[in-house]
């Protein structure tokens, strides 16, 4: 029998109850005996100890069951949105997904922006609410939300009972309940003529059977949304979710063919140190001994491999197309590297990058080098942290989401490296945008330049999210390639510190200007470094032009910027609405409904904290705020800088002795490199 893989994510806002769900799934399929509790911290995905401390779950797990001849591999994910690097990490290797949604809480923000990146990147996805044994839950006021908020083709699948109390049930329609095969019918022909047609021409003309297979045919393309009711808890709608799951999701029969291509989604270091690459196959084989490249230059033996089958992972010589394997051996791979060959669309980022930092500070001053080695560490499994050292100032500082997150780096670094640590305060990162355009140029043997090299540079903005591109419009040919990577390469490292000392984004940069020296000898042909260009001399050109021409263009500084819904009593909107003000932040629309308002507007990242911390008071602790980043923009009043860590090229004279300073420490001549 031909073996059948889904890969499934469950995806929701913070504490609707994937992990109960999980833990729910395994227990139907048979996988454990007792349905562990997230509360006790016995749940087989929340197996961290951090997680189960916290009652929260930290890092993407990955457990799997079988169904229907079916292997399901689930992946839990975390919804506290500090650990939302961890989501888009999963989001990239999943054939199917159930997006959770509490039937007390409804659609929180987090769910929304989970589910836009669930149709932009086309993951057929079901839903399931909640918790509607629970006090306050809701069946129709769901749906409702869903449809307005969510999409407007949910389809829910059956009808819940007794909500809100312990007994809560769901109990699926089936073709023998009219008006659901009605509103099927209704649903599915808005992408489909022959049902529409049969719809027309009045019942006659339809076989339950043919609706159910069109539901789970426009489920996978992605067209509509099966909405199903139920308990983690209890249990209740949950085996009704699992039939859904093997009838209406897509399992890839698994194909050997092609190339080796897959992506790794997770890191994780085993009881020896030994680093384990979670690897999602999309074609072809990778086997055990055998050689496989990764990420831009690696490659390395695999020396084991595990598969996830019908409950744990199992040792096995292969993992192929359509599976997630461990695989061992590959010391220097990254979350998100490619395995063998990469798939020919790199994929785009679904969410915002870290808009904090913070500076970690060891409380023993020793343990400086082993702090840089545990974030590098910390770093593999999450590159957005983004580690970076200030060798001026001697510190390391770290990219966050959160102050959750922060907290989590601290308990880690305390319980698996041994390292005490404190952090300073969190800073928002800005960005900078050039503003104008501007050009420098600075030629080979032509004074003030020290440097065997001509390079000339053009800076100007581009759209808003579109990064940094590199333009080549002096003519390849004028000089070796290698000179061109070295000048594109220090481009891109230069601009991480712009003008004010943020990093520079959204601008196109055009290399106008090149030259070099070639190998130049006199009297014999050896080649000699001091009267020929070397890749070190564009490298050290490339800051001066950059940056002379960046001031030229000047730049604006761009601060994050977050969406805030607020919902708080109506008779507390008084004095709320000033304390908003203080906090720049701006409310757009108000909708006040009974005795609750809604607000909605725009805040800076760097007052939401504040906002969190004097909502309780403001509201008689009734307030409920949620954030998220939506685009950054230019900084009103005084403009922020951050030290600089580089060797600051807005001062020529300066730039230059540092540049000397440190060619005489490590050893006078530059290297030579390019060649
Ligand atoms: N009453 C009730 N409580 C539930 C249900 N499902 C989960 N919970 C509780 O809700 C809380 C959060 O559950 P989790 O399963 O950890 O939720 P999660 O979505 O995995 O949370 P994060 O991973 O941290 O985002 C726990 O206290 C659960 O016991 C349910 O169906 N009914
Ligand atoms: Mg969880």
């Amino acid at each position: 029998m031909l073996r059948r893989t889904l890969n499934l994510g469950i995806l929701a806002h913070v504490d609707a109850g994937k992990t109960t769900l999980t833990e729910r799934l395994l227990y139907a399929a048979g996988v454990i005996d007792e349905v562990g509790s997230v509360d006790a911290g016995t749940t087989q995905t929340d197996s961290l100890a951090l997680e189960r401390q916290r009652g929260i779950t930290i890092k993407s797990a990955v457990v799997s069951f079988a169904i229907d001849g079916v292997t399901v591999n689930l992946i839990d994910t975390p919804g506290h949105p500090d650990f939302i690097a961890e989501v888009e990490r999963a989001l990239s290797v999943l054939d199917g997904a159930v997006l959770v949604i509490s039937a007390v809480e409804g659609v929180q923000p987090q769910t929304r922006i989970l589910m836009r990146a669930l149709q932009r990147l086309c993951v057929p996805t079901l839903m399931f609410v909640n918790k509607i044994g629970r006090r306050g839950a809701g069946y129709e006021r769901l749906l409702q939300a869903i449809s307005e908020r969510l999409t407007p083709t949910a389809v829910p699948m059956g009808s819940a009972r007794e909500l809100g109390t312990r007994a809560a049930g769901f109990a699926p329609w089936d073709g023998a309940d009219a008006a659901f095969t009605a509103r099927l019918a209704e649903v599915l022909a808005e992408q489909n003529d022959s049902i529409l047609a049969a719809y027309v021409d009045g019942e006659a003309g339809f076989s339950y059977r043919w609706l159910r297979e069109e539901l789970a045919a426009q489920t996978r393309r992605v067209l509509v949304h099966p909405v199903f009711f139920g308990s983690a808890l209890t249990g209740a709608g949950v085996d009704s979710l699992m039939s859904g799951i093997a009838e209406l999701l897509p399992a890839a029969g698994r194909g050997i063919g092609g190339p080796a291509s897959g992506r790794v989604f997770k890191i994780e270091r085993g009881a020896a140190g030994e680093k384990i690459a979670y690897v999602r196959m999309f074609s072809g084989t990778v086997r055990t001994r055998h050689r496989v490249r990764f990420g831009r230059n690696g490659e390395r033996k695999v020396t084991a491999i595990s598969v996830f089958a019908g409950g744990s992972a199992v040792q096995r010589e292969s993992v192929s197309a359509g599976e997630i394997g461990k695989l061992w051996g590959l010391a220097e791979i990254q979350v998100g590297d490619a395995v063998g060959t990469p798939r020919k669309h790199a994929e785009q980022h679904q969410f915002a990058p870290p808009t904090l930092e913070t500076v970690v500070v060891p409380r023993n001053p020793n343990d400086n080098g082993a702090l840089r080695v545990a974030l590098g560490k910390l770093a593999e499994q999450d590159p957005l942290i983004n580690v970076r050292q200030d060798d001026t100032r001697q510190e390391i500082s770290v990219s966050l989401y959160g102050e959750v997150q922060k907290e989590v780096i601290g308990a880690t670094l305390a319980t698996d490296f041994g390292l005490d640590v404190s952090f300073r305060e969190t800073t928002t990162i800005c960005i900078e945008r050039p503003v104008g355009t501007g050009a420098a140029v600075e030629r080979l043997r032509e004074a003030p330049n020290p440097f065997l090299a001509t390079v000339g540079l053009r800076i100007e903005p581009a759209t808003v999210g579109s990064g940094v591109e590199f333009r080549r419009e002096a003519e390849l040919g004028s000089m070796p390639l290698a000179f061109f990577r070295a000048v594109e390469d220090t481009v891109r490292a230069t601009l991480r510190q712009g003008i004010y000392g943020w990093a520079v984004t959204d601008c196109t940069v055009a290399m106008t200007h090149s030259g070099y020296l070639g190998k130049h000898s006199l009297g014999h042909q050896r080649f000699n470094k001091s009267m020929s260009s070397t890749g070190e001399d564009y490298r050290k050109l490339t800051p001066l032009v950059l940056m002379s021409a960046l001031q030229q263009a000047g730049t604006v500084v761009c601060e994050p910027i977050h969406r805030f819904c607020l919902d708080a009593p109506a008779d507390t909107i008084g004095s709320l609405l000033p304390a908003l003000t203080r906090l720049q932040a701006v409310p757009q629309t108000q909708v006040t409904k009974d005795a609750s308002a809604t607000l909605q507007g725009d805040i800076p990242a760097a007052r939401v904290h504040g906002l969190r911390q004097q909502l309780p008071a403001l509201t008689r602790g009734e307030g409920v705020v949620e954030c998220t980043f939506d685009r950054y923009e230019p900084v009103r009043g005084t403009i922020p800088t951050r030290p600089r860590s580089d060797c600051n090229p807005l001062n020529r004279d300066e730039y230059l002795r540092r540049v000397a300073r440190r060619a005489s420490r490590t050893g006078n001549e530059p290297p030579e490199t390019g060649r």
